[in-house]
């Protein structure tokens, strides 16, 4: 079956920042590559996320590539945090300048990949009926990219139209003067509710879990800010790979309790007033280690709520209470909390009543039935496996990443598999990914993964693969780290609690990309030691 496939050096399944970013890398080397991608267009999440109000709480200077030195000093971005349109125009500029769109092929879905044990080869078929024979398989699919829907019954049978955030359209959406329901107030429930506010005529918030929404005071970027950046962008990029996150901030060397309650209160306000998602959270040593210091930055959070909401009772259950701080992803807002001052705005706590079932005219709860002419979905993710998992990946000796990962998965640095040879994931469980600032997270997996690549060629080889010892010993230890930190207390994403069935197991490498990158460093400097070249 082999022979008939076309042959390549190369696949790469997504074409988001990752993807392409790959492509770049290999075509470099001279290698034949093709890219495909399941969007009518590249740009990954930033293709598909395209939800009002859909914007990165990276800020834009930080959430780019570095690897092109000129681009960084041409392109300029307009925003502190840059907004879905600019970064996907960003994405595009960056794929016509290197000329990356040739080897992608849009609209087509990567549906299996098999290694071929007689020739060392992955397989790989898409539904649009290709079938390629590649010596590399890197797995670009993105942490975030396989929508999860509510699971109670009935979408289906909603007369109106519903959209889910994470599949948004192209074309524009009008909700003016309607009756709109919001399922979700995640990251893209809450930068989209402000924007929803404006258009529709009563706006309904099905509420599950109330988030740690901080206030990104964006604007026009600063560009005495963006002057010192450009002048000394090396330095800044080196600060960021030396940071916890992917985003250097100045580092915290007290524990929270040791303060007082006068010096803790000033230093959250001025976490809270550089309007940035790690500020607090890095405001003391120990908020992510210690209940009790956590509770010091949840309470002054929940405060800040109280200040903006003015009804108390609405305010009680837009607190965020029931899991630390930091431990579910934290969001970044403009206008959120305010947004439930307006009249035609409401709140229903899904702690108190419960979704029974979505009917034709809306959404039916075990307290009321509320009717609706539209409906936002903005319930998440399939988070770090899913979009991984929905590819048949297959193996050494016939064995499916599917079983491979049954309670949760496994990888040698988030990077490869064992018995899943040539096979690589950018990102992948395992590596600090969305823990971190992604775009940085991507170009180090795309250079390491290149390198390595040149390493197998250099000593004559043609196979790499993780040993499993060394898979084992690092799962265990990103667990371990894991363990050390009250990331476990929270039913988050990072841990599959959001979708039901899936393994509880905490995901991504947690002990930051500095130390992650160093270890990254070291198993390369030591002849990729936990590999196997055959
Ligand atoms: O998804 P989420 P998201 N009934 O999983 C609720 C990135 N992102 O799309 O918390 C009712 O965070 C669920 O409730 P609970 C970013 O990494 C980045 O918002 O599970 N509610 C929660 O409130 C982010 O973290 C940007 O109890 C249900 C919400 O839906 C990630 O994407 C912007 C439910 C889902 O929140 C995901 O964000 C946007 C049900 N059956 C997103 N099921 C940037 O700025 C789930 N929920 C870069």
């Amino acid at each position: 079956m082999a022979s008939a496939a076309e042959e390549l050096d190369a696949v790469v399944v997504g074409a988001g920042f990752a993807g392409l970013y790959m492509l770049h890398r290999l075509r470099e080397k001279g290698l034949s590559v093709k890219v495909f991608e399941a969007g009518a267009d590249i740009g990954g999440t930033w293709y598909w996320n395209r939800y009002p109000g859909a914007r990165c709480d990276v800020e834009s200077m930080d959430y780019s590539y570095s690897f092109d030195p000129e681009l960084e000093q041409e392109w300029e971005w307009t925003e502190k945090y840059a907004g879905q349109p600019e970064i996907l125009a960003y994405i595009r500029h960056v794929a016509d300048r290197h000329d990356l769109r040739k080897d992608v092929v849009l609209r087509t879905k990567v549906t299996q990949a098999s290694f071929d044990e007689d020739t060392s080869r992955w397989i790989v078929r898409t539904d649009q009926g290709h079938e390629v024979s590649a010596q590399y398989c890197v797995m670009a699919t993105g942490c975030l990219s396989v929508p999860k829907f509510p699971e109670v019954p009935g979408l289906d049978r909603f007369s109106g139209p519903w959209y889910h955030t994470g599949l948004w359209p192209e074309g524009p959406v009008d909700f003016s003067g309607q009756r709109l329901g919001v399922i979700g107030t995640g990251s893209s429930g809450i930068q989209a509710i402000p924007h929803l506010a404006e258009q529709a005529g009563e706006l309904t918030v099905f509420q599950r879990t109330p988030n740690f929404v901080l206030s990104a005071f964006n604007g026009p970027i600063d560009q005495e800010r963006v002057a010192d950046i450009k002048a000394n962008y090396r330095q800044a990029r080196e600060a960021a790979r030396n940071s916890i996150f992917g985003i250097a901030v100045d580092m915290p060397t007290q524990s929270a309790l040791e303060a007082t309650e006068q010096e803790r209160q000033a230093a959250y306000q001025k976490g809270w007033d550089r309007g940035h998602l790690n500020a607090i959270i890095q405001a003391y040593t120990d908020l992510i280690f210690n209940e009790e210091s956590n509770e010091t930055a949840a309470e002054f959070i929940r405060a800040q709520v109280r200040d903006k909401v003015d009804d108390p009772a609405t305010a009680a259950k837009l607190e965020p209470r029931g899991y630390p701080f930091g431990t579910k992803r934290p969001c970044l807002d403009t206008g959120y909390y305010e947004t439930y001052n307006l009249g035609h705005v409401h709140l229903v706590d899904l702690r108190e009543e419960e979704i029974l079932e979505i009917t034709e005219t809306g959404v039916r709860t075990t307290a009321s039935e509320y009717e609706f002419d539209s409906l936002v979905i903005a319930t998440g993710f399939d988070a770090m496996t899913g979009a991984l998992l929905d590819i048949d990946i297959t193996g050494k000796a016939d064995q499916s990443l599917r079983q491979k990962w049954q309670d949760g998965p496994g990888t040698y640095l988030g990077l490869a598999v064992s018995g899943f040879p040539n096979l690589f994931t950018i990102t992948g469980p395992g590596s600090p990914s969305v823990l971190s600032n992604m775009v940085l997270s991507i170009e180090q997996h795309v250079d390491w993964i290149s390198d390595l690549i040149d390493h197998v060629a250099a000593n004559g080889r043609s196979v790499v693969e993780a040993v499993d010892t060394a898979e084992k010993e690092w799962t265990d230890h990103v667990r371990a780290v894991g363990d050390m930190t009250l990331f476990p207390k929270a039913d988050s994403y990072y841990i599959g609690a959001n979708v039901p069935g899936k393994a509880r197991v905490f995901m991504p490498y947690v002990g930051g990309v500095v130390g992650y990158r160093q270890k990254c460093d070291e198993v390369a400097g030591n002849g990729y030691e936990g590999f196997e070249l055959h």
